[in-house]
C-alpha cells in the first residue's frame, strides 16, 4: 500500500503526479497548511520538519519531495536516467534546481500572502526574491529553447519543476518567458497531471491571478 500525505497545492503535488505518471495504485491523507495539524506528533513521526510530502511507500516512510522522486525512479526503473547514465547528473541537478526555485516561492507566498499583519512584511525582500525568481526563470527559459522536457524525454525532474512554474507566474510575467509557459501548458495537458488535480484537489493557496511588488 502507497500513501501519500498531501496538501493542495503544495509540494506533495509533486509526487501525487509523478505517482501517475508511474501508474501506481495509491490512496491520499489530506492535511492542512493553517489548521496547525502539520506540527501534531502524529505527523512530526511521518516528516520530522512538519512538512509536506510524506509517502508511506514499500514499508517505510519517506519525505523530502525531491528524495522521494528519486528514489520511486530508482524503484522503480522509470522516469529517470539510471546511475552511471550521461545525463543521471542532468535529472539530479533539475530536481535540486526545483527546489532553489521552490524555496523562493515559498518566501514569495509568505511575504505576500501569509506574513500578518500586512505591516510585518517587506517590500525589499519581496524586491529580492522577484529577482532572484527571475534569475531561475532566465535558465530555464533558455535551456527549453532546445527541448520539450528538461532532459529531452519526460521525467521525474519535471514533476519536481513543472509544479512550480503555475505559481512562479503569480510573482513575475508570464509574457516574459513564453517557451517557459509553452512548457507549463505541456505539463497541465499531460493526461497524469490532469488526472492529480482531480484526485489531488485544488490549491487554494492563491486568490489573485499575479501580485504586484509594492511600490515602497
Ligand atoms: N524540501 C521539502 C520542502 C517541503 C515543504 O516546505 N512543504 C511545505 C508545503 S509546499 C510545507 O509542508 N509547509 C508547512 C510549514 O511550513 O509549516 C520538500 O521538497 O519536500
Amino acid at each position: 500500500m502507497i500513501r501519500l500525505h498531501h496538501v493542495p497545492g503544495s509540494r506533495s503535488f509533486r509526487v501525487l503526479w509523478l505517482l501517475e505518471e508511474l501508474g501506481e495504485e495509491f490512496e491520499i491523507r489530506i492535511w492542512s497548511l493553517t489548521d496547525g495539524s502539520l506540527r501534531s506528533p502524529e505527523f512530526r513521526a511521518l516528516s520530522p520538519a512538519g512538512r509536506v510530502p510524506a509517502l508511506e511507500v514499500d514499508g517505510r516512510v519517506i519525505f523530502e519531495s525531491g528524495a522521494i522522486a528519486e528514489y520511486l525512479t530508482e524503484t522503480r526503473g522509470r522516469l529517470a536516467p539510471g546511475r552511471g547514465a550521461a545525463d543521471r547528473a542532468d535529472f539530479l541537478e533539475w530536481v535540486h534546481f526545483a527546489e532553489t526555485q521552490a524555496n523562493i516561492l515559498q518566501n514569495l507566498n509568505i511575504q505576500h500572502i501569509f506574513l500578518r499583519p500586512q505591516s510585518a512584511r517587506s517590500p525589499v525582500l519581496m524586491k529580492l526574491d522577484t529577482k532572484r525568481l527571475d534569475v531561475t526563470m532566465r535558465a530555464l527559459e533558455a535551456h527549453l529553447a532546445d527541448c520539450e522536457w528538461l532532459l529531452g524525454d519526460f521525467s521525474a525532474a519535471d514533476c519536481m519543476l513543472g509544479f512550480n512554474i503555475e505559481a512562479v507566474f503569480r510573482f513575475v510575467r508570464r509574457e516574459a518567458y513564453p517557451v517557459a509557459a509553452a512548457y507549463c501548458a505541456r505539463a497541465e495537458a499531460r493526461p497524469a497531471y490532469r488526472r492529480a488535480v482531480l484526485k489531488g484537489g485544488r490549491s487554494t493557496i492563491y486568490t489573485q491571478d499575479f501580485y504586484e511588488l509594492p511600490d515602497a
